[in-house]
């Protein structure tokens, strides 16, 4: 009798601690080296430790859970329940998604950081309708052009197999008469390797994770624009936590773009060096290179401004502003 008890005690402990705790997936796109994979590693910490232990977040990166593409949906179906997104993927869904993915219309982190003010309103708005948060986005590094021979201008990209991550990116490859392949960056090394792809446009930070100074030679530092990453979250698995636990999550989350966005700065400047150092010539563009590229960037956001309408036309006030 005794023992029975003592059985059903120890059971009623193991549950409700069970029940306190509350486990989450983050599949993440990006290399654990990756700097907002390691961004992501430390928001998980604190979460972990804001609550005690009570929400605990694993975080998957490399696509291991999920690949690129499919971590929006994955999240709005609650396959996980908070995830990172890059927002520039998704613009063919929705063109506003597309805005930071655009050549030169944001080109430094300040500028970044307004157009973000600028589409934040109209981003939680449509992830709401969505049954997704946005918790925190972080930008990436300026992108600028690699490729296996020089570029002086941008004929010298006509017929190159070209990487793109993006609408965006495969869109600047049809105006430069460049082939566009879609290739992810977990795929990236493999797809150089291979020769599936000579030139493409990234940041530094990519371009060192990927190794790509072992196959692509030149690099156009052109800072044409900065995309961000994006962490959404589920909202029901949101609701469902307790008022404290929320608060931590969001606290956590502020911290984490904060950091985010001046991590991105010192890794612009250190992977730069890094490719380098690898023996990448790391070059300013040519002032026709410049020019070319000033083009297809003046045609692709009238090209979005076309299919956003007014909705896109007010986030560019509210940005000029
Ligand atoms: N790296 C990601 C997106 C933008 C960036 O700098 C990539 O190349 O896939």
């Amino acid at each position: 009798m005794k023992h029975t008890f003592g059985l059903i005690a120890a059971a009623l402990v193991l549950s409700s601690a069970a029940q306190a705790q509350t486990k989450w997936d983050l599949p993440a796109a990006y290399p654990a080296t990756n700097f907002h994979s390691v961004n992501l590693a430390t928001f998980a910490a604190d979460v972990d430790k804001a609550t005690a232990g009570k929400l605990k977040i694993t975080v998957h990166p490399g696509a291991s859970l999920f690949k690129a593409p499919e971590i929006k949906r994955a999240v709005q179906g609650g396959q996980a329940q908070i995830g990172e997104i890059l927002l520039a993927a998704y613009q063919n869904e929705w063109q506003m998604f597309g805005a930071d993915g655009l050549p030169f219309l944001a080109t430094s982190y300040a500028d970044s950081m307004k157009l973000y003010n600028a589409q934040k309103p109209i981003l939680q708005k449509k992830l709401a309708e969505q049954g997704m948060t946005l918790l925190y986005a972080v930008a990436w590094p300026p992108q600028g052009i690699y490729s296996k021979k020089p570029v002086t201008s941008a004929a010298d990209l006509k017929g190159s197999k070209w990487r793109a991550y993006s609408p965006a990116t495969s869109r600047i490859a049809e105006l430069v008469g460049a082939q566009p392949v879609t290739v992810q960056a977990a795929e990236l090394s493999q797809a150089l390797a291979t020769g599936v792809v000579e030139s493409n446009m990234t940041s530094g930070a990519t371009g060192v994770d990927s190794k790509l100074y072992e196959h692509l030679k030149y690099y156009y530092d052109v800072q044409a624009w900065l995309p961000k990453n994006a962490v959404i979250v589920n909202k029901k698995a949101f609701d469902a936590l307790d008022k404290p636990t929320q608060d931590a999550l969001l606290k956590a989350g502020a911290e984490a773009e904060a950091r985010g966005w001046a991590a991105s700065q010192k890794v612009n400047t250190d992977t730069l060096a890094i490719l380098k150092t690898n023996g990448m010539a790391v070059e300013a563009p040519s002032a026709a290179l410049k020019a070319d590229m000033q083009k297809v960037g003046d045609t692709m956001v009238k090209e979005w401004l076309e299919k956003a309408g007014p909705e896109g036309q007010a986030m560019l006030d509210a940005y000029r502003k």
